[in-house]
């Protein structure tokens, strides 16, 4: 984006105010916004208390070194015991913590005390494997109890973890331990993925032959499956491999906690970014865990006695580890953790599990709301949704009409939905509505939370005005900030904080609209540039996604020798609609109607799939490749590769 801002094209004049009677028992009120604008620091001090801290912090934020920040850094506390402990000393122990849905059907339901119970053995169990404090363990699972567990187990110990999408190959495993230097890998036989076992442990044993994993001394496998190791391609190393049930549940269910520094590092997180080897996002504790569960407490209007909760999202994404994990324990949530898939066996699955828990909030990626439009409104009709009164989308802009959609077919057409922006970097939600305060608008996240600064500058770092796009940036540091990239503090200082001089740069291009609200238009890289105009990939997407006859687009920019760029539609057409011979100019006319005709795409093409990653984001770079006739660039962060095969079946084929 360098000759001019932003274009902002779309206009959505829809309102939703938040229901009276959510509003009347809200968590969080307007007048917080006001309480952290007046003071700020007191304000996330105040924050602070949600926790349960060994040792007070007496400083709230330490900016002595920018932009190294240092949160209530003179405050103790353990991570696990403010998830676990806490609740069973508060009488809670009874309560539900996990309600696990297993995809073949199996289920489990897993209360506090059990759950301390179960993150004591796994503690004992990790010691007894000689991990210390400040040892990395690598943890590549399925979505199961033990997940969580090993999680916890690792925070209580203060030896910070490091998650792998269980769907990650063994060479993207392989790069992620070396770059940690791990000591142990928590794994499992397999876990159930569209209907089969999907075996784990064969990446394992692959991934620790590569150069550089070597200090890796223990690998303790959960059984999940119970296929045949041999079966699936793995071996047993006897001395290093260990079954979690032979190990873990003979230890005592009895450990004292520990309480550590609030900057202690409490886990790595590796984002793949476009280019480049994956970052190692390192958050430390007593911020992090402040923000995660006020954000969840907030964000979510969260009530623990009353509320069932329930994300989606794989704890391998932050999503994961900040609202299955750290936020919802954090407050003593009863929460639904699903292995599978949402359409194994049935397209309905999801709003089974919804109905059978009497799920009530319910947190999800607007990829995922995408595939059920397409998949047909009859499908959730079919049940019982009317326990849900907060609906939350996370990973990408969602498009108007899928917000309209969720909140119309999932929501009853009466919750409130909340579109939150953030990132692993942030470590929490930054800018969101607020469910009991905020008038909504479909597609935007609108208002940075209370306590948090977030705004949208141009090139030269200068404020927009209203009605203008940019560059979304965070001006003020905030207590769930990434610390550094792990082992590359230049690195850290080069991505986030050279763009702009003392401001964080997200990468994310954004606009304000005339009420000064926040809307997404993307990663700054996928901005389109035709014809001397900046136009964003998502303003387009979601001009496509209002026909009635489109699920989801994606839409890159292509190089053209006339207008520098020509945009490239990618389409996923919704049940029953056809590709007639007068689709694409229907849809072209479409776009140029709704934002005019220089976002009006050169070229449509309806496919059945997109290249999308684990968390659900749409790999345009990939699409990108292909408008531009070129050999696909890394593919290893795909959900499922051969989509690329089909997508380019499709094409005419190369000049
Ligand atoms: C939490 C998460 C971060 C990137 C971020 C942005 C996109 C996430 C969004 C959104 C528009 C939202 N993103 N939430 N864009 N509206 N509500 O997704 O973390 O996987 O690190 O990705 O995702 O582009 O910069 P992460």
């Amino acid at each position: 984006m360098s000759n001019e801002s932003l274009a902002n094209l779309l206009k959505e004049e829809r309102r939703f105010a938040p229901p009276a009677a959510l509003a009347a028992e809200a968590n969080v009120t307007a007048e917080a916004y006001e309480r952290a604008k007046a003071d700020r620091l007191g304000f996330w001090a105040e924050q602070a208390r949600r926790l349960t801290w060994a040792v007070e912090p007496s400083e709230t934020l330490d900016w002595s070194n920018p932009p190294f920040a240092k949160w209530f850094a003179d405050g103790k506390l353990n991570v696990a015991y403010n998830c676990v402990d806490r609740h069973v000393e508060n009488g809670l122990g009874d309560r539900v913590a996990l309600h696990f849905e297993g995809e073949p059907g199996d289920s489990r339901s897993l209360t506090y005390a059990e759950l301390q119970s179960e993150v004591c053995r796994a503690a004992n169990a990790l010691i007894e494997l000689g991990v210390q404090t400040g040892d990395r363990v690598a943890i590549y699972m399925p979505m199961i109890p033990e997940t969580v567990i090993a999680m916890l187990a690792c925070a209580r110990l203060g030896a910070p973890h490091s998650v792998v999408f269980g769907g990650f190959s063994a060479d993207a495993l392989a790069t992620r331990v070396k770059d940690a230097d791990a000591r142990v890998v928590i794994t499992a036989d397999g876990g159930y993925r569209r209907g089969k076992p999907s075996a784990l442990k064969p990446a394992v044993d692959e991934a620790l032959t590569r150069p550089g994993t070597e200090n890796v001394r223990s690998v303790l496998v959960v059984r999940r499956t119970g296929q045949p190791l041999e079966e699936a391609g793995s071996t047993w190393t006897e001395g290093r491999d260990v079954w979690w049930h032979e190990l873990v549940d003979r230890q005592s269910d009895q450990h004292t906690p520990e309480a550590f520094d609030a900057e202690h590092p409490l886990f790595i997180l590796y984002t793949s970014g476009t280019t480049g080897k994956p970052k190692g996002i390192l958050h430390t504790t007593g911020g992090y865990l402040t923000q995660a569960s006020y954000t969840h407490h907030a964000v979510f209007d969260l009530k623990p006695e009353s509320d069932v909760y329930w994300c989606t999202a794989d704890v391998g994404w932050v999503t994961g580890h900040s609202y299955i994990v750290y936020g919802p324990l954090s407050n003593g949530a009863t929460e639904v953790l699903y292995e599978g898939t949402p359409d194994t066996p049935h397209q309905g699955r999801w709003w089974e599990i919804v109905q059978k828990y009497g799920v009530t909030v319910l947190y999800t990626a607007p990829t995922a709301i995408r595939a059920c439009m397409k998949w047909g409104d009859d499908i959730p009709a079919k049940f019982d949704l009317s326990s849900l009164r907060v609906l939350g989308s996370v990973g990408e802009p969602i498009n108007p009409e899928a917000w309209v959609w969720y909140r119309e077919h999932i929501g009853g057409n009466t919750t409130p939905v909340v579109d939150t922006w953030w990132q692993t970097e942030t470590g929490a939600i930054m800018v969101s509505p607020l469910p009991g305060v905020t008038e909504t608008k479909p597609g935007s996240a609108q208002v940075p939370l209370p306590g948090i600064a977030a705004t949208v500058v141009d090139d030269e770092a200068n404020e927009v005005p209203n009605g203008s796009g940019g560059y979304l940036v965070l001006t003020e540091p905030w207590p769930s900030m990434l610390r550094t990239i792990w082992g590359d503090d230049q690195r850290y200082l080069d991505t986030y904080w050279s763009r702009f001089e003392g401001r964080y740069f997200a990468g994310d291009g954004a606009k304000k609209d005339e009420d000064g609200d926040i809307w997404l238009l993307g990663r700054v890289d996928d901005v389109m540039l035709v014809s001397g105009h900046n136009i964003s990939t998502t303003e387009v997407e979601s001009a496509l996604v209002s026909h009635p006859k489109v699920a989801e687009a994606a839409v890159v920019g292509a190089a053209d020798p006339q207008t520098t760029q020509a945009i490239c539609a990618f389409v996923i057409l919704r049940g029953g609609a056809a590709e007639d011979d007068g689709l694409v100019e229907e849809l072209r006319a479409h776009v140029a109607k709704q934002l005019g005709p220089i976002a009006k795409p050169k070229r449509i093409l309806p496919v059945a799939e997109l290249p999308k990653t684990r968390s659900g984001k749409i790999m345009r770079r990939l699409l990108r490749d292909i408008a531009e006739n070129r050999a696909l660039g890394d593919v290893t962060t795909l959900t499922d590769s051969s989509v690329m095969d089909l997508i380019q079946s499709k094409l005419p084929s190369a000049p």
